[in-house]
């Protein structure tokens, strides 16, 4: 098989490096990929890429588990920020009413819903540039209340200063997600209201006071292969690899500027995931939004490529999910089992 390069051997995969020594930083990861090697892989014949992936994948984590999260949408619409994809934008029209932060028993009766339907981890989104103080009061009530559940918690509310971060983490959340979105060259395409300094400042903010990163982005938004090789290469070699690396296929939403975007092909989006697999081996990969509009095969060559995460129920934040019954017999059919919160980290390392 051909070498899949960039790593130096020492993540656990086939890797040399171009240069023939190891680029293992302390942590036993590599955070120095290149734009060629990363295209390299993107390259490489689909049977090697997934049994590159796959092998990695079984040397990090338990191949037949996949971790369940479940989102809620807890401020909905009339957002400031102008991504292109978002439907919460309140400079798109999509019809989509706002609504204000939803009040903390209405939270605990969805995230008592989501345990019940077998999350392991409650998601609380927010369509907010950044929070203000009396808002993250509100939301730090519901992050302890829904960890008394014995729920893992999840938000994503902008961006935050470093004080933001702490007050977040001292409220009981274990991971923050806020995504790159696309590469650095490709951003400014989608987004004009922060730039990619911006979120690299609040994940630098998140890790800073020691909560875990959920970092990721959005595939199928028009960008070339070498732009979803960049983004995945800025994940990569971020000082930290992202605790969980959310890959969204773009939901295209009416009143949007990308609503007639084309389909991105379905092997690109499969490469994509293995390709974020090798680059991040620890990492748990989310098979994030666009599941709604997979076929189970599709989802399954997913789960190959190393993706072992999933938002399950019926709504994401503002758009459909995949049915919450169909998830269930999809899991049978491929014997997969939600995989259990452990106490401090959600990896399930072999090693
Ligand atoms: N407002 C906060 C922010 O942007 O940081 C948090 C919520 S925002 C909706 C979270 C993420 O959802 C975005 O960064 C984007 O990656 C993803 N997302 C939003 N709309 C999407 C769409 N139409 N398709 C796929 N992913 C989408
Ligand atoms: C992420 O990367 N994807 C989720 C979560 N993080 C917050 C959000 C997907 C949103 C899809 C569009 C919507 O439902 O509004
Ligand atoms: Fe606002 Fe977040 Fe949507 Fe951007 S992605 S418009 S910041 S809710």
């Amino acid at each position: 098989m051909e070498q899949v390069g960039g790593c130096g051997g020492g993540c656990g995969c086939a890797c040399a490096s171009a240069e023939g020594g190891s680029r293992v930083a302390d942590d036993g990861l590599c955070h120095d990929w290149t734009q060629a090697e990363v295209e390299a892989l993107f390259a490489l014949p689909f049977n090697d890429l997934m049994h590159a992936a796959q092998s990695l994948h079984r040397e990090f984590h338990d191949a037949n588990a996949v971790q369940v999260s479940t989102l809620l949408s807890i401020k909905t619409g009339a957002c400031p920020e102008d991504c292109a994809y978002c439907p919460q934008s309140a400079r798109h029209d999509t019809g989509l009413k706002a609504e204000k932060l939803m009040a903390l028993d209405e939270v605990l009766v969805k995230a008592q819903q989501a345990k019940a339907a077998g999350a392991s981890r409650f998601c609380m989104g927010a369509a907010w540039r950044s929070p203000k103080d009396r808002d993250l009061a509100e939301v730090n009530a519901m992050v302890g209340a829904v960890k008394a559940l014995g729920l893992e918690t999840c938000a994503t509310l902008g961006m935050l200063t470093r004080a933001q971060a702490q007050s977040l983490k001292d409220a009981g959340l274990d991971y923050y997600n806020h995504n790159l979105d696309t590469s650095p060259e490709f951003y400014g395409e989608i987004i004009s209201t922060r730039c990619y300094q911006d979120r690299l400042d609040t994940l630098a903010h998140v890790r800073e006071v020691g909560m875990k990163t959920c970092c990721g982005g959005i595939v199928g938004m028009g960008e070339t292969r070498a732009d979803r090789a960049g983004f995945i290469r800025a994940l990569a070699n971020l000082p930290q690899h992202p605790d969980s690396v959310p890959i969204n296929r773009l939901v295209r939403v009416a009143g949007t500027p990308l609503a007639d975007e084309r389909d991105l092909d379905a092997f690109e989006f499969v490469r994509t995931i293995a390709v974020a697999r090798i680059t991040m081996p620890t990492s748990m990969v989310r098979l994030s939004a666009g599941r709604e509009s997979m076929s189970d095969e599709l989802q399954a060559l997913c789960f190959l490529a190393g993706a072992n995460s999933i938002f399950h129920g019926d709504k994401l934040l503002t758009t459909g999910n995949a049915d919450t019954e169909s998830d269930r017999a999809l899991f049978a059919k491929l014997g997969l089992k939600p995989l259990v919160a452990a106490a401090d980290s959600d990896c399930a390392q072999a090693a």
